[in-house]
């Protein structure tokens, strides 16, 4: 490490830097008035609701205002990534401070009125949240749920050669799954088209209550750990402002030069051989620079800053001059000027326009977002010449045009497929003709579709293919996300997260929108008949749709053209989750691409050549959502028609699940004419869906009709098995559909008895077979629609 990185002037103003940050921290979660202390501080100039995070805050002052000077002294194109991100006073101060505040909200004006605001806003009733939140210039991670810091940072970067993420990982952060496994996504990086994160590991020691395990394992231990993920950590460690401010200077400047050597080296001769990156660890107090001792109990570097360290009320008057203590110990009257506003020769250590780390449009990531190149999805339709023809499995086809798009994308580099090592499995892959996994690992002989540059990321992490993608689409790209039905759950939380975020930003008008985020669940729970119960698991959409309307959709294709086209409008859409289910396993196909594409852009509608109602009223709706669902009901639909012929039956498909809800309370709502139009006010409706039957009458309890519904779908029943017992096992099979339909139709008289009858000695049937021949009886696997007798008795091939 260098010695003197700072000059003693510099030393000394980027110490008042510091404290500057720190004033407007404590000011934020303690004063709503007297903001520069001009008058003896009174509790009326306190808030009456104490709300924040000290602990992490004065460390993360230091560490932004380092990064000022790295970003000034190498011209860096750098944003910072707060992993706690309770930490909120640290950057709303320091984007304060730069400046960037001001220009967004003109009313948090750089003076004293302005301070004022600035205090008062921040966990206030109208105000701002004490995170890192989206209000916030310059953040791309909230960092109100831990964990995700770094596969976010990397994200970032990946396709962005200039940038450089600095990114702050709390120590108790730390011990979460999906941070501990983030440290391996420097085996992704590639040195040469991507950028770097440069992870500042913040020991300082606490979570809330208890200690952190890294603090508490030997230096020696914790520097293998990190040096065993493949990076090389310099330690900054101590408490003595002077010393340590010397300490990080150097260590920055260190880590910064080694990042650009890496980067030149690779760059120049074309070898992306993975490097090994550095990283910071900084070990500094627990609330640095605050109450040392309150009450005779120990506040700095505890546990006890955690949080407000000093309670200041009514109850508490004698804390009061601690509290004036605490803020003058930053020798405010030095750092501000009698009208609040920041010295002049403190705002020059900032770095100017851009650079600025709440300026940097990358944390803006929609200011950069370019459409995707598009080809013409209708070119890779799969030919229907009637309804029912065979098809190859519905994301085999959908593998076709996702490696057009990367191919097309790959000269801009705004275009990544994520997923836990699931591409293949899931039927993209053809996309491999197109591009690779990028990995930048050793490779062996067998090894397939591995290479430094890729648009294919993986990783066996749910939680690094969300956080990777978040990233990217944060910083202004495009991706998809292709995962196993029953393990995005995994991802839940993440889920929430990002919506809450989206949800947030398209409120505020200068954050710019972003690509949508989109799920491609294949591998869903009917097909899942090698795998067993542990993957039936379709509950993800019944988690998706508690979120906010604005921002969440599900589609279930029933075919592979529908497919296509509800992936063409996912990849254009903005600022959406985007939920798609689809199947991957032969299955038929029912509409030609121009009868898809009106399908899709409707959403959902009446299968004309399904149903035999146009003459009359219907005596029963069969409706369905899915591609299994949808097989099942033409085939029940089939046996209908043949055995009572006499019933007029309409057959309704739903690809878009939001048309269920009423206007009001999603903007694809079918109206409440509409709705009833189609599944009528009175008649029996059997609607068959893809997950759990609950989540339809969630969508339709206030529909007229809904009395009527009768949901089938999964019931928690599944094991290894046949894919018709599949649905078998939860009533949702072709037969116990028709069973359903006789029951409410006392019309079918005896016919509809006598049919019952054969139905359930056909399900009886169907059970010895199985258990016989371990595969669906013939009549099942080849039944055709519209061209098969349901009650065929053939022999077993
Ligand atoms: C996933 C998750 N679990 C629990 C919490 C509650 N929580 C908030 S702060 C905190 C301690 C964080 O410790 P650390 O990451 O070291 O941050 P710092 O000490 O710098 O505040 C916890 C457990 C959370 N925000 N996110």
């Amino acid at each position: 490490m260098t010695e003197n990185a700072l000059t003693p002037e510099l030393l000394r103003s980027m110490d008042a830097y510091w404290r500057a940050a720190n004033y407007l921290s404590v000011g934020q979660i303690y004063l709503h008035d007297n903001p520069l202390l001009k008058e003896p501080l009174t509790l009326a100039h306190v808030k009456h609701m104490l709300l924040g995070h000290w602990g992490t805050t004065p460390g993360q002052n230091f560490i932004y205002l380092h990064l000022n000077r790295v970003i000034k002294k190498y011209d860096l194109d750098m944003i910072y990534v707060s992993g706690p991100g309770h930490g909120g006073p640290a950057v709303v101060a320091n984007t304060y401070l730069e400046g960037t505040y001001s220009e967004i909200y003109p009313d948090i004006s750089q003076d004293e009125v302005g301070l004022k605001r600035l205090f008062t806003q921040f966990s206030f009733p109208g105000g701002i949240p004490s995170h890192a939140s989206p209000e916030c210039p310059g953040s791309i991670h909230e960092g109100g749920e831990l964990g995700y810091s770094i596969s976010h940072s990397f994200g970032a970067v990946f396709d962005n050669p200039s940038l450089i993420v600095a990114c702050v990982v709390g120590d108790g952060e730390a011990e979460t799954g999906p941070l501990a496994t983030a440290w391996h996504s420097n085996k992704f990086l590639n040195p040469i088209t991507d950028g770097a994160v440069l992870p500042i590991l913040h020991l300082n020691g606490y979570k809330i209550s208890n200690p952190t395990l890294l603090a508490r394992i030997s230096r020696e231990e914790l520097e293998a750990l990190l040096h065993g993920y493949g990076w090389t950590p310099c330690f900054v460690e101590g408490h003595e402002p002077a010393l340590m401010h010397e300490a990080m200077a150097a260590a920055l400047d260190a880590a910064v030069e080694q990042i650009k050597q890496t980067q030149q080296a690779a760059r120049a001769s074309g070898n992306p051989t993975r490097p090994r990156w550095p990283m910071i660890i900084l070990s500094s107090p627990k609330g640095w620079t605050g109450p040392k001792v309150v009450d005779g109990q120990q506040i700095e570097g505890t546990f006890r800053a955690h949080q407000v360290p000093l309670s200041v009320s009514a109850q508490t008057p004698q804390h009061l001059p601690l509290l004036e203590e605490w803020l003058k110990s930053y020798r405010p009257q030095e750092l501000f000027d009698s009208n609040g506003r920041l010295k002049d020769e403190l705002a020059e250590l900032a770095p100017r326009g851009a650079r600025r780390m709440g300026a940097n449009p990358h944390a803006n990531g929609g200011a950069l977002l370019r459409n995707l190149k598009m080809p013409d999805f209708r070119d890779y339709a799969f030919p229907v010449a009637a309804p029912g023809g065979a098809g190859p499995g519905d994301t085999h086809v959908l593998g076709k045009f996702l490696r057009d798009v990367t191919k097309l994308n790959e000269p801009q580099r705004n275009f990544r497929i994520f997923g836990p090592d699931e591409t293949l499995s899931n039927g993209l892959e053809a996309v491999f003709e197109a591009t690779d996994r990028q990995w930048n690992a050793p490779t062996v002989a067998n090894d397939e579709f591995l290479a430094p540059s890729g648009r294919v990321m993986g990783m066996l992490s749910e939680h690094q293919c969300e956080g990777w993608l978040e990233g990217y689409l944060l910083t202004g790209r495009h991706g998809l996300f292709n995962c196993y039905e029953a393990f995005i759950h995994i991802v839940d939380s993440m889920f929430n997260q990002h919506a809450k975020w989206l949800k947030v930003t398209s409120g505020l008008p200068w954050r710019h929108k972003i690509a949508s985020l989109n799920y491609l669940l294949a591998s869903h729970v009917w097909r899942q008949d090698h795998n067993g119960f542990t993957h039936q698991d379709p509950g993800f959409i019944d988690h998706v749709v508690n979120k906010k309307a604005e921002v969440v959709r599900v589609y279930l294709p029933p075919d592979a053209n529908c497919l296509l086209s509800v992936i063409d409008h996912c990849l254009r859409s903005r600022h959406y989750v985007n939920v798609v289910i689809a199947g991957k396993h032969p299955a038929p196909q029912w509409l030609a691409m121009d009868a898809a594409v009106t399908h899709c852009t409707e959403g959902i509608g009446i299968w004309q050549w399904a149903s035999n109602d146009q003459e009359a009223e219907p005596d029963i709706v069969m409706a369905c959502a899915g591609d299994v669902p949808t097989l099942e009901t033409l085939a029940a639909v089939s046996i209908m028609r043949q055995h009572l012929p006499d019933l007029k039956i309409r057959v309704i498909n739903v690809v878009d699940l939001m048309k269920l809800q009423p206007k009001t309370e999603h903007p694809h709502g079918l109206s409440d004419t509409d709705f009833d139009s189609l599944f009528t006010t009175n008649k029996p409706v059997i609607f068959t869906f893809h997950a759990y039957p609950w989540l339809i009458h969630r969508l339709t309890y206030r529909r007229t009709n809904h009395e009527n519904l009768h949901v089938r779908g999964y019931k928690e029943e599944g094991t290894i098995t046949t894919p018709f017992d599949m649905t078998v096992l939860n009533d949702m099979d072709r037969f116990h559909l028709v069973m359903d339909a006789i029951d409410r139709l006392p019309r079918t008289g005896t016919r509809g008895v006598y049919l019952k009858q054969q139905l359930t000695n056909k399900l009886i049937e169907h059970k010895r077979y199985i258990d016989e021949f371990g595969q669906d009886m013939p009549e099942i696997r080849n039944w055709k629609w519209a061209s098969a007798n349901p009650f065929d008795t053939a022999t077993p091939d």
